[in-house]
């Protein structure tokens, strides 16, 4: 285990995580050269149309170490599991279910932008999780990149020196090998983060086998596929697993490694990241957050932390436009939901529009991309509200309803109390901004409070190398 690094790469949107990872891809010799090409995590449709990841891949690679670290590992080759993440603020989700499984973290900065909103929000993700965190300033070649200015900016966010920040460019390569030898040398070996006391590889090779689901999808013959972390233990095909939270039996009918296709492998052991095909039909028992443990040693273990549930900001009515694909449109979104927990529906049913039902989505974008995939991949003529928020509504005789829309408004003289969501927002921003923010804020109802000045170093210290 002393040879296995898992670590994930966080960024703004467009600041170059897919390409970046392209070039780890290509120096590993993990895909074949003829096979590779841009993005080539970003296997969707809709992402290679759009540029932009959507679902967070991960990929095991295999990485011959250079001397000085050989030591270190025990071992002349490196595994590396490599997990990508979106940047668009829709799919943060995916970011904090990667950071789950993984012990560190590469920073990316694109050198031309300097940090942005992502940036900082996904680096608290990371050091909520107490992951390593490795800092990167990227697109160095480009002619008009700010690399020192941003080095300068990040230096003072995280309180580290500028000299230990990498200067990398995902399209050109430069500075990739340096950065991959930080991975070895900075982030540390597979541990069991779930339990405070330090324990040793043997130990978590040898006690009972228990995984966290950090994403799922489905094959048709196979079943539903979690996609695990291992944090002790292992586990062989064929054997029973059992999931504690579903208190749900299922069968290891494959278990397997991401390259980034699923490669078969006999067992999957603690440290590693891989997938387990679980024989199970229904989507609703295989659930993201979930604990799986051997099915004989069940009563052993206890289950790993859980996930944050995300909260829906958007909703919708989707109704089919013709009444007959009701059936397939609520096997499609039980489908999607499958690879993505954030989606939220539940059966509504309108005079108008028939049968159909309210979703929920964590903003518009991933909306967009939910409705585009139902209608491209289900093949599904859709009828798509206005996007509304939900209000919360007391009634006279105290029952408590929540309404999407006016039209399921009580009669006023029936309404006790009536609550619409606030949010209450920390916006960061330079100070050169600060006036024309607060007019935007003011006409957008917000209620100004305070303004403080950004401590730079507050991150830095609960920011900590080991
Ligand atoms: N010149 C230059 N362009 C780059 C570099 N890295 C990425 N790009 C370009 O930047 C754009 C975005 O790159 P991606 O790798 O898709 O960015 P991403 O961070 O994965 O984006 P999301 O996953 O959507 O958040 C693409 O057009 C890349 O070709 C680089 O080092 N130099
Ligand atoms: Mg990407």
């Amino acid at each position: 285990m002393h040879h296995i690094r898992n670590f994930s790469i966080i960024a703004h949107i467009d600041h170059g995580k897919s390409t970046l990872a392209d070039r780890m891809i290509e120096m590993t010799k993990t895909v074949e050269e003829r096979q590779m090409k841009a993005q080539l995590l970003d296997g969707m449709e809709l992402e290679r149309e759009r540029g932009i990841t959507i679902k967070m891949q991960p990929v095991r690679m295999r990485y011959p170490l250079p001397e000085q670290l050989r030591s270190r590992c025990q071992s002349d080759m490196a595994t590396f599991n490599l997990i990508d993440t979106p940047g668009h603020v829709d799919f943060s989700y995916e970011v904090s279910r990667s950071l789950a499984a993984v012990e560190g973290t590469i920073v990316l900065v694109d050198a031309t932008q300097g940090i942005q909103a992502q940036t900082t929000a996904n680096i608290y993700l990371a050091l909520e999780q107490d992951l390593v965190i490795i800092p990167a300033v990227n697109k160095i070649d480009l002619p008009h990149a700010r690399t020192k200015q941003v080095k300068e900016e990040l230096s003072a966010m995280l309180g580290v020196a500028e000299d230990d920040i990498f200067e990398v460019s995902g399209k050109t390569g430069e500075g990739v090998d340096q950065l991959l030898q930080a991975v070895v040398e900075e982030i540390p070996p597979p541990q069991n983060n779930s339990f405070l006391e330090e324990q040793t590889v043997t130990t978590l090779q040898n006690n009972p086998f228990r995984a966290l689901i950090f994403d799922s999808s489905y094959d048709p013959y196979k079943g539903v596929i979690a996609h695990v972390r291992v944090f002790e233990g292992s586990i062989k095909r064929d054997e029973d697993m059992y999931l504690l939270a579903k208190e749900q039996r299922g069968h290891v009918v494959e278990a397997g490694i991401f390259a980034p296709d699923h490669i078969s492998t006999e067992t999957l052991s603690a440290g590693e990241i891989g997938y387990l095909a679980t024989g199970l039909k229904d989507m609703e028992q295989v659930r993201v957050g979930d604990t799986v443990v051997s099915f004989t040693e069940r009563d052993q273990v206890i289950p790993i932390a859980k996930y944050h549930e995300p909260r829906p900001m958007v909703f919708v009515s989707i109704f089919p436009e013709n009444a007959d694909e009701f059936a397939t449109l609520e096997d499609a979104l039980g489908r999607l939901k499958l690879a993505d927990a954030s989606l939220t529906y539940e059966r509504e049913a309108k005079e108008v529009l028939g049968k159909g039902f309210r979703c929920g989505f964590l903003g518009m974008l991933h909306l967009e991309i939910i409705t585009e995939r139902l209608r491209r991949e289900y093949d599904l003529n859709l009828v798509v509200t206005t996007p509304s928020v939900s209000y919360r509504v007391e009634t006279a005789d105290g029952e408590l309803l929540h309404v999407y829309t006016p039209s399921d408004l009580p009669d006023p003289s029936h309404i006790e109390t009536i609550w619409e969501p606030w949010v209450r927002a920390e916006v960061l921003t330079p100070t050169e901004y600060m006036g024309g923010l607060m007019t935007i804020l003011e006409k957008s109802r917000g209620m100004f409070q305070n303004t403080e000045y950004m401590n730079l170093l507050k991150l830095s210290e609960s920011f900590t190398r080991r």
